[in-house]
């Protein structure tokens, strides 16, 4: 027994990317993958609460209508109350987690590029600890890939996910962050070493003819036999840094606007919204979710329910009964937002109060659309409270557009805009 092992561990590595002369990059080595890695240690924690907090904002306690990940289990149990103040919150931790997410991309390759010859290391697994370690590597870069990808499939509209997008995106965040917690308590030590090792302002100093490899580290990052530099150390921070800037100035424009958003060229809301007062971004249009002009035509009731018979309402009723204007922006899961739009209506809190439960806790929403996602939402009763909430009628100073929502739509403020529902026919207020 005791010799098969050792004749297992003494044989040579086959031909290849498992040998240690195959990677011969003469930057490759543990100061470089320190300061990728420093990057990733701000920047994957910020993605990390602005995503939970992105769950969060749905309010996901309320039942299976706004819950996007039946089953979270314990995963859940950090939701809170999504408050309606500051109104631009959504906007704000939406925006920095889309923006931040694409700005990352560079780096994470970067420093999967730097620490690549660890995945081909000889053994595979050498020991029982050995393999954990890999494992929770496996559970690491294999989570990094499947959040990046997931979430910008999502950005770019691009559904062909096998199964529900924020299913997959919030488990595998929980999955990723759990290895990510385990490699930083493991190599926070090793990171804060390396980045010691060597002067960041002499490294960008360096240029290509100067440009030594590092002292061989134990990782093995350090090739055995470099080739000659075709690149600096500071070329290759450079490069990250050009390409992680040139995703900022390409995304972030679709969160911030004003004369920004024309730079959004990433964005697929970016597309010209029009002009004039319903001209802004619109996320699915009537006519892409089957609402059509004769759904909310003349035959189109609001009706009211709550304590005692249901109340019905005409359009020209709501439009005589005492309106109010918020102004409001619409902030949608994808990163993108308007600039606050004066929005007019009613009061959800007056609606509550007609229908007989002015402290109603909650408020299911149904638009006229066929029952599927986002054709209704539930509301707490905070959210019904804030006076800036409106079942809108208008906006800047126009009736709703049919593609924005006419003839009434919800407008709650810091509320995901998937929640501020479009064509809605239905209020039912509960205590
Ligand atoms: N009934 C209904 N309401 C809806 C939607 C929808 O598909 N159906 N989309 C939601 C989403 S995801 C967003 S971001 C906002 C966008 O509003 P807008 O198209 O007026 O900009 O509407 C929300 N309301
Ligand atoms: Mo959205």
């Amino acid at each position: 027994m005791k010799t098969t092992v050792g004749r297992i561990s003494e044989t040579p590595p086959p031909p290849g990317p498992f040998r240690r002369g195959f990677w011969r990059s003469p930057i490759r080595g543990p100061w470089l993958t320190s300061v990728f890695g420093l990057v990733l240690l701000v920047g994957i924690p910020v993605l990390f609460v602005t995503g939970a907090l992105s769950y969060a904002a749905y309010n996901p306690d309320l039942g299976p209508l706004n819950d996007q990940t039946p089953d979270k289990g314990l995963l859940g149990f950090y939701l809170f109350d999504w408050p309606t103040h500051p109104y631009w919150l959504y906007r704000l931790t939406q925006g920095v987690h889309v923006t931040l997410g694409a700005v990352l991309v560079p780096v994470l390759l970067a420093k999967l590029w730097s620490v690549i010859p660890k995945l081909f290391e000889w053994l595979p697994v050498r020991s029982i600890a050995h393999g954990l370690e890999r494992l929770s590597l496996l559970l690491l870069v294999g989570g990094a890939i499947f959040e990046f990808v997931t979430g910008i499939f999502n950005i770019q509209l691009f559904y062909i996910f096998p199964g529900s997008f924020y299913t997959l995106h919030f488990y595998g965040a929980w999955v990723f962050i759990a290895a990510f917690a385990v490699h930083v308590s493991l190599k926070l030590g090793r990171m804060t070493r390396a980045l010691r090792s060597r002067n960041l302002l002499a490294e960008l100093r360096t240029d290509l003819a100067h440009t030594r490899p590092e002292p061989p580290d134990p990782d093995g990052l350090v090739p055995a036999s470099p080739a000659a530099p075709t690149m600096s150390r500071r070329g290759a921070v450079g490069l990250v840094g050009a390409g992680s800037l040139a995703l900022l100035v390409v995304t972030v424009g679709q969160s911030i606007g004003g004369r920004l958003r024309s730079t959004a060229l990433l964005a697929p809301h970016n597309r010209n919204p029009g002009s004039g007062p319903n001209g802004f971004q619109i996320n699915k249009t009537a006519a892409s979710v089957g609402v059509t002009p004769a759904l909310v035509g003349p035959v189109w009731r609001l009706e009211v329910h709550g304590r005692g018979p249901a109340l019905v309402f005409t359009r020209g009723q709501l439009l005589a009964m005492p309106r109010h204007a918020a102004a409001l922006p619409i902030a949608c899961v994808e990163g993108w937002s308007t600039e606050d739009q004066l929005w007019s209506g009613l009061r959800l809190a007056d609606l509550a109060a007609l229908a007989g439960l002015p402290d109603g806790g909650s408020v299911l929403v149904e638009s006229v659309q066929q029952p599927g996602p986002y054709s209704s939402v539930m509301l707490r009763g905070n959210q019904i409270h804030d006076p800036r909430s409106l079942l809108a009628l208008q906006v800047n100073g126009a009736d709703l557009s049919l593609d924005h929502g006419f003839p009434a739509r919800i407008m709650v403020p810091a509320n995901p805009g998937v929640n501020n529902t479009k064509w809605v026919h239905r209020l039912t207020f509960r205590t």
